[in-house]
């Protein structure tokens, strides 16, 4: 992780310590709907209307209202390697999230199994410890869950549940160490603002293991590609936990307590897990299984300037483009067909932003003769793991990452 250079800062955090308020949060339903979008969902309607009713956020495709569900329309991806802030998907657990936070008063407590309690302010985090910076994507473990069949419960997304950014902030091992470990610590607790609507509901709150707590990766972010977070982001700090699904990245971040007992809380023990078998996956109706934390991600790649249903011309060179992310590591090949998997080609990656970022990757590739053809991609990570060519199944809809097709035209 690097240390950011002087201008960089100076600029974040002149943005991050004038910023006062951060508008209001809508909550009721939008009046209307500008436009629809149409997600190409199996199991069902998927019609969505597109929203720019919420605050610091553009076009957005509205998945809940309260609490917050947006998800990135996804031709946003073939633009940049980086997701813009204000385009980047929304996700919220319980709908009583502060409208606005005054910076001035705001403080993140560092409590439980330690030498020394701490109450820090914005301006101690800012200033107070060796700021870092990092690309990485935050993907919801549901990301693409709309694709499962058969259809699950939940937010039905498409593939815009997840964005690359560059995170700055804090290490979260130097605030730990700042109020000091005691022996004995196994887990670190990490809880928000936002509240459930009733008060008996369990709190959002998620657990890190002490020694990935203490990793140096792990980040208290202050911002994101260089200006404050969006406040349905996480403003005013939110965790960054790279290589990790964003159940993780517990946002509005305002209290760490450091445990000396296995957290067994509804949101750690229960929700987001996973069957303990190859890519999470079982058979439908399949009960008696294994269950443990959701945890590392898994390579994916998408096709992002070409779209299902387009058409391209036979017998002529096209550019096929898009982007690929090896989950917990870099990158190491991203690899297209179209022939239905039977030869695979290489692609040429674009600049490595980092190994838990997005890699943008392009070819030219040439259909041979009139007719329907599907365009496969697979990326392998650096650890060797490639995309399956069958898609899981869990009842969760957690992990998809099939190798994706699109189904074009050659004319
Ligand atoms: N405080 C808080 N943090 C949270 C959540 C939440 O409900 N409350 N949801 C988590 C989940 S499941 C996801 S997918 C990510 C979404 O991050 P984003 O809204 O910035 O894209 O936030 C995570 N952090
Ligand atoms: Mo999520």
């Amino acid at each position: 992780m690097a240390e950011n250079g002087p201008l960089h800062h100076a600029i974040t955090r002149r943005r991050l310590l004038g910023a006062a308020g951060v508008g209001t949060l809508a909550l009721t339903a939008p009046s209307w709907a500008q436009t629809t979008i149409n997600l190409p969902l199996p199991g069902g309607p998927g019609t969505r209307p597109i929203t720019t009713d919420f605050p610091q956020k553009g076009q957005m495709i509205l998945q809940r209202t309260r609490p917050p569900l947006l998800e990135t329309p996804f031709e946003v991806f073939d633009k940049s390697v980086f997701t813009p802030n204000d385009q980047f998907y929304v996700r919220w657990h319980w709908a009583v999230i502060p409208t606005d936070i005054d910076i001035g008063k705001f403080s993140l407590r560092v409590r439980g199994h330690v030498n020394q309690t701490l109450s820090l302010s914005l301006n101690d985090i800012v200033h107070g410890l060796p700021s870092v910076q990092l690309a990485a994507v935050n993907q919801c473990s549901g990301n693409s869950r709309g694709f499962f069949q058969p259809r699950v419960p939940g937010g039905e997304w498409a593939n815009g549940a997840m964005g690359n950014a560059l995170w700055m902030g804090v290490r979260l091992k130097d605030v730990l160490d700042k109020a000091g470990v005691k022996p004995g610590a196994v887990q670190v607790r990490l809880t928000g603002l936002d509240e459930p609507v009733v008060a008996e509901a369990p709190h959002f709150m998620k657990a890190l293991d002490i020694d990935h707590a203490r990793d140096g990766e792990v980040m208290i972010a202050y911002a994101m590609n260089g200006e404050q977070l969006p406040l349905v982001n996480g403003f005013p700090l939110r965790l960054v936990v790279p290589g990790w699904y964003a159940t993780y990245w517990v946002k509005m971040l305002n209290d760490i307590e450091v445990l000396n007992v296995p957290d067994t809380n509804y949101w750690t023990k229960v929700a987001y897990t996973i069957p303990d078998t190859p890519h999470a996956s079982i058979k439908p109706g399949e009960t008696d299984v294994k269950m443990v934390p959701i945890n590392r991600m898994v390579p994916r790649s998408f096709v992002t300037n070409i779209a299902s249903g387009h058409s391209v011309k036979a017998a002529a060179p096209t550019t096929l483009r898009g982007i690929a992310f090896g989950g917990d590591c870099g990158v190491a090949s991203v690899e297209y067909s179209v022939d239905h998997g039977q030869n695979w080609r290489q692609t040429q990656l674009g600049k490595d932003e980092g190994k838990y970022g997005f890699r943008q990757w392009q070819t030219q590739f040439t259909l041979p003769s009139p007719g329907k053809y599907s365009l496969l991609t697979r990326c392998t990570n650096n650890n060797g793991v490639a995309q399956p060519d069958t898609p899981n199944w869990n009842p969760a809809g957690f992990m998809r990452n099939v190798v994706e097709s699109v189904e074009v035209i050659a004319v």
